[in-house]
């Protein structure tokens, strides 16, 4: 294993869809030391910040150890025959179709294949729907539509070699912030250009040649514009067209379409296409600003329709690129985990695909028409026409748009089944039966990635309690439910031949997921399985696709589609004035039951917040810190005020990672309406309508505490840090006694107390002790708290003295939220360095600090604080 030292054991990272190998090493009592995978493809030993914390982010604290029925703990016995017996129940008496799975693109191949056997080849249905209807189903039926397959033409390697890179309604820097870096080094060396095409600026925009802030949900108008443009400037390549259908009408589409609903300059626009018709090797990078959208496959079509046109695809350095989120959307695909698909890219509608599988699988039911989407299947559950549901690696609780109605809709289903691997989730906290599943770094099995990668995941360490691997508790279901042949699974290696066995059989209806080269790996084979890309068959391995022009319609060739813009499903209106824009940061993960868990991740943003213009602040009165309260019609949220002109008049952005659990107010899909592109079914998760206004508490608080806390208060935001908790909390009734409120908040009733009331201004200090170290600490005010948090937060557990001025003594710097997570430095420190050693360059920031140095997600934040401080100069 070169790269490796013999303690170490080879695996991918669990997070998003660039798909990091990472090298392993247990440390004996339970912890792991994680690095980058010199070795691997994707990364080639980098890692960002959330991989390079995956170490911090284990532990048993919070983790679901046995079976729950109703709340209780019971045994797997009694939790599966339980689950087998409402499963076939309701098939008997109520059909198939009263059944149903919500799985994950987090899952791994070989908890997906038994997933999609069970419910399609078992039990008779096709309601399994993944939360990858929320995040790839436009690209998935925008690539059917082109392709004729869902497939990803290029590979990595094209990042490397392009000479112009374009991000269409993707933050990389912030989401695949290892690709990010691979494409920066690559604009090192070569000069690559890169174009954002997003309505805020983000991350990804600081080394940017150009930012198209276009209008929310305009990308088919600027895609049109330049296939109009490549059109008239004779860019097309005739000889390629001969593989293409369709260029007539998607011309006169292109041509019908208006490019000012973009709000782009004509400038701006031709300087754009000006840039792409004179670059031969273009990548269009694309995610979720395309995709969550009501016209997402036609976002994506629009721009397969300019690779197409002009032959930029499945060549070196050129091609449209769909980046995958999480680690096995991929695999999801793959196996047919959609409720519109079969298995290994077969079509459910088929004839001769379902007799195929169905022989293959001896399977006694098939349905033969598409299942619910994930919406639907959510309505169905919240109607009564479902009667059993499985949510397995996912929290729809809080990451379906209208949550409340889905949280509503679990909650009336008649018998919910959820597998995770902590009780503490607003999804889990709903169930009927709980079942605890071995998480990462305990279960073994493949991911594939935005490139058709597919790497190993292994175990090192024991899953805790009763934790079983996913596969393994749905093949014990299975096996309950009365089908134990079909479901006598010993291994994933088993499952993963299985699956192999199976894609050859797609291979001879002439389909691309073909890995039949590996249906007879060997036991230890599949161990030792480095990282390889599909198709793996008889006759090819690995590479680009399409260059040839092969597609995968009846006919062999693409198809370029008449796609004209349509605005998202609602405006803003008088009611609801504003368009909110919903997304990621850069070092959590989802609802974050994992990072979460890392305090160094917690420390770059502590706090929800909605990014909200200046000007649209000015007009309602907001100041910095104020609270934002933020309605639609599905819903409300309660958030922090970020007042930035990175959004553009009219929008807002809110981040999508608080929860019941971390920031009950801050639920942010509880805003998002429900509707879905016609033909994706997937969710406009970037574009609802909400009203907006300020929220005047009667108080404002910051507490730290060495434990949890138990807020009441109408907003709380609660966030780990390196000695406990940090919480920011606000409340509508008056405090009459401060001291019983944060006894009651720190459930400290013995500690002892110090307390400093300002009568005047209307503010409260107090501490708790405990053996002379401070247990917890709230501050109180009329107006938002003005305090140094992250000095604050290092007190818990220490002696400090003065602890009540809230701010640091001369010797006790305040570090400031975290900048870089991997070396863990504050903004503070990293002001005061550019200061005082005279910086000027984020390079001398990493020589002075190492900040920046490692996964680089952070340079742009680095960046932002020299031109602050430059500026400052400049003014002085
Ligand atoms: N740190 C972190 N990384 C992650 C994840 C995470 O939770 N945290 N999750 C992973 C997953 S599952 C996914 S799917 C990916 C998502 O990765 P991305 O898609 O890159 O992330 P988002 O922040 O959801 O959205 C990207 C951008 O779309 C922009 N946008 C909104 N509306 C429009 C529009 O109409 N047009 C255009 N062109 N842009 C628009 C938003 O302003 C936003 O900056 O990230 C993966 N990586
Ligand atoms: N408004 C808005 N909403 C969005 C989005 C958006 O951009 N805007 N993005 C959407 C997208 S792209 C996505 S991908 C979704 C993501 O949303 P979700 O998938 O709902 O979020 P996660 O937090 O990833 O949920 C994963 C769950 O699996 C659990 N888990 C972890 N490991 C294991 C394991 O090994 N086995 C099992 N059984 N469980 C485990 C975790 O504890 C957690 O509860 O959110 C979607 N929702
Ligand atoms: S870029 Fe970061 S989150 Fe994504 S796979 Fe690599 S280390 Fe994991
Ligand atoms: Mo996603």
């Amino acid at each position: 294993m070169p790269g490796a030292d013999c303690r170490e054991t080879r695996s991918a990272c669990p997070y998003c869809g660039t798909g990091c190998g990472v090298l392993l090493r247990p440390d004996g009592a339970g912890g792991l030391a994680v690095r980058g995978d010199p070795d691997h493809p994707a990364n080639r030993g980098r890692l960002c910040s959330k991989g390079l914390a995956l170490g911090e982010t284990l532990g048993l604290e919070g983790r679901l150890l046995a079976p729950q029925v109703n709340g209780q703990e019971t045994d797997w016995d009694s939790a599966l025959d339980l689950v087998a017996a409402r499963f076939r129940q309701a098939v008997d008496r109520h059909g198939p179709d009263s059944v149903g799975f919500y799985l994950s693109g987090q899952m791994l191949t070989e908890d997906y294949y038994v997933a999609n056997k069970l419910i399609k080849g078992f039990l008779g249905s096709a309601n399994i729907d993944t939360n990858s209807r929320l995040c790839m189903a436009s690209t998935v039926a925008g690539h059917k539509r082109a392709f004729g397959t869902d497939t990803v033409p290029g590979t990595y390697d094209d990042l490397d070699q392009a000479d112009l890179i374009v991000l269409a309604g993707s933050n990389l820097a912030w989401c695949h912030p290892v690709l990010y870096q691979r494409i920066l080094a690559a604009r090192e060396k070569r000069g690559t250009r890169l174009v954002v095409i997003d309505p805020r600026r983000t991350a990804s925009c600081d080394q940017a040649d150009m930012h198209l802030k276009l209008r929310a949900g305009s990308d088919v108008a600027l895609f049109n514009r330049l296939l109009t443009a490549l059109y008239e400037g004779g860019a097309l390549d005739a000889e390629y067209l001969q593989h293409v259908e369709g260029l007539g009408g998607a011309l006169e589409s292109a041509f019908a379409s208006d490019a000012s609903v973009t709000g782009l300059s004509d400038s701006e626009i031709a300087a754009f296409c000006r840039l792409w018709m004179g670059t031969e090797k273009v990548v269009t990078i694309f995610s979720q600003g395309v995709n969550q959208s009501t016209s997402g496959t036609d976002k994506v079509n629009a721009i397969l329709n300019c690779h197409l046109a002009t032959g930029r695809i499945g060549k070196p350095g050129c091609g449209p690129f769909s980046v995958t989120g999480q680690p096995n959307a991929m695999g999801g695909r793959e196996v047919g985990g959609l409720a519109n698909m079969l298995a290994c890219h077969m079509d459910l509608e088929n004839r001769s695909h379902r007799a195929a599988v169905q022989e293959f699988w001896g399977a006694p039911a098939m349905p033969d028409r598409p299942g619910l989407k994930a919406v639907d299947l959510f309505r169905a559950a919240g109607d009564g026409r479902l009667k059993v549901l499985w949510i397995i690696h996912t929290n729809p609780a809080v990451t379906m748009p209208e949550a409340d109605a889905v949280r509503a809709a679990i909650k009336a289903c008649d018998f919910t089944v959820v597998s995770d691997i902590t009780a503490a989730t607003d999804t889990a906290r709903l169930a009927d039966v709980l079942l605890p599943a071995a998480a990462w770094a305990e279960k073994e099995g493949t991911v594939t990635n935005s490139d058709r990668t597919i790497s190993r995941q292994r175990a090192v360490l024991p899953p805790p309690g009763q934790a079983r691997a996913d596969w393994d508790i749905l093949a014990d279901a299975g096996r309950r439910m009365g089908w134990s042949a079909a479901f006598d699974y010993q291994s994933p290696a088993q499952i993963f031949r299985e699956h192999a066995a199976l894609s050859g059989l797609a291979g001879s209806f002439g389909l691309d997921f073909d890995i039949s080269g590996l249906s007879r790996i060997s036991d230890s084979d599949y161990e030792s399985l480095g990282p390889l890309r599909w198709p793996v068959s008889r006759n090819r391995q690995g590479g680009r696709f399409f260059a040839d022009g092969q597609f995968f319609h009846p006919d062999g060739k693409a198809r370029m589609l008449p796609v004209r813009w349509r605005p998202p499903a609602s405006g803003p209106d008088r009611r609801y004035p504003f368009r909110l824009n919903t997304g990621r940061i850069r070092d959590q993960w989802h609802t974050m039951t994992r990072t979460g868990r890392a305090a160094r991740l917690s420390g770059h943003l502590a706090e929800p917040f909605a990014d909200i213009h200046p000007e649209d602040a000015q007009r309602l009165g907001v100041q910095p810190a104020d609270l934002l309260r933020l309605s639609s019609p599905s819903g409300q949220a309660i958030l922090r005020a970020r007042i930035t002109s990175d959004v553009q008049p009219g929008d807002l952005f809110v981040p999508i990672h608080w929860t019941g659990e971390t920031a009950p107010s801050a639920r942010v899909d509880t805003l998002v309406a429900a509707a879905v592109d016609p033909v994706s079914g997937q969710p406009e998760s970037k574009a609802a309508v909400v009203a907006a206004e300020r929220w005047q508490p009667a108080w404002y608080g910051f507490a730290v505490s060495c434990r949890p806390m138990a807020p009441r208060s109408e907003y709380w935001a609660m966030a780990r840090t390196e000695a406990g908790y940090r919480a920011e909390l606000a409340g509508v009734s008056p405090l009459a006694d401060p001291e019983a409120a944060a006894r009651d908040l720190f459930a400290q009733p013995e500690a002892g107390v110090q307390i400093m009331t300002d009568s005047g201004k209307g503010s409260t200090r107090l501490a708790l002790f405990q053996d002379g170290k401070v247990m917890a600490a709230l501050f109180t005010a009329p107006d938002p708290v003005a305090v140094s948090r992250d000095y604050l937060a290092g007190l818990p557990g220490t002696s400090a003295e003065g602890v009540l001025t809230g701010i640091p003594a001369a010797d006790r710097p305040d570090p400031g939220p975290v900048v870089c997570a991997c070396f863990n430095v504050g903004a503070n420190t990293i002001l005061t360095a550019i200061q005082r050693g005279g910086l000027v360059s984020v390079a001398d920031v990493g020589t002075a600090l190492h900040a920046g140095t490692n996964c680089g997600s952070c340079r742009p934040d680095i960046a932002e604080l020299l031109a602050r401080r430059q500026f400052r100069q400049a003014a002085e």
